[in-house]
């Protein structure tokens, strides 16, 4: 029997979802903040613990058979895999911001505009459905103090609570993506009876909670 192996978030705002949800399935691991990598000594699965960004391209690539990661991230980083699950957590929608006193009513007036992102290729496949080119910055944190600082006339980021928006002199302006953490799957595993197992496991805890 081949052991699979799972790619999840070492460390952030998905990893201790993550990790429980995959403790409810009944998966016995040690979960040391230092390893990298974890036996599942129950059922033939290994855990992988990574940076989120890199998740989508292990699995694509087949490095890992799994993965749980945010549907922003699939999207951005262009991986081809097979959506198995949406998970619950890790909700999030991502927005085009701008400042708290700009003028800026309407999508036609980004054109031509500066926008600050760590997503480039979210954002510009949403510009350019609605016929808009603007100047797309790519910076990898800290987007919203470009406005304030004269780097950007707007942001495009991820929004949970819009705290952070707020503090920084901005608001909302539209609505691109919605997000949460997904269980994603290599293309070539969809019959694995383990992956079939697991998936149930997943499926029976989500159903639990709700
Ligand atoms: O180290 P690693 O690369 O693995 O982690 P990371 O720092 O890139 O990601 P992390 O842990 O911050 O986020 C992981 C995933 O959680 C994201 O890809 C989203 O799918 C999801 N998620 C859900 C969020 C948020 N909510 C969120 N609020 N990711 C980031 N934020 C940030 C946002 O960028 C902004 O700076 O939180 C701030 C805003 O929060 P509010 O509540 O003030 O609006
Ligand atoms: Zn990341």
């Amino acid at each position: 029997m081949k052991t699979l192996k799972i790619a999840i978030q070492k460390s952030g705002r998905l990893n201790e979802k993550s990790v429980e949800i995959l403790k409810n399935c009944g998966l016995a691991f040690e979960n040391y903040k230092s390893s990298l990598i974890s036996t599942v000594t129950n059922f033939p699965l290994e855990i992988l613990f990574l940076r989120d960004d890199d998740i989508p391209e292990y699995v694509q690539d087949g490095i890992a058979d799994l993965g749980i990661v945010g549907e922003n991230v699939i999207v951005e980083t262009k991986a081809e895999v097979d959506y198995l699950q949406k998970l619950g957590f890790g909700k999030c929608t991502l927005k085009i911001a701008v400042q708290a006193t700009s003028t800026i009513q309407n999508l036609e007036e980004l054109n031509g505009k500066a926008v600050a992102t760590s997503y480039p290729v979210i954002l510009e496949k949403f510009l350019t459905e609605k016929g808009i080119k603007s100047d797309i910055r790519t910076i990898s944190g800290s987007v919203e103090i470009g406005p304030g600082l004269g780097l950007s006339d707007a942001i495009f980021d991820i929004v949970s609570t819009g705290g952070t928006l707020k503090s920084n002199g901005l608001k909302p302006f539209a609505d691109v993506m919605q997000s949460e953490a997904v269980l994603i799957g290599n293309k070539s595993i969809a019959d694995n009876p383990e992956v079939a197992e697991l998936l149930q496991r997943i499926r029976s805890v989500l159903s639990a909670k709700s």
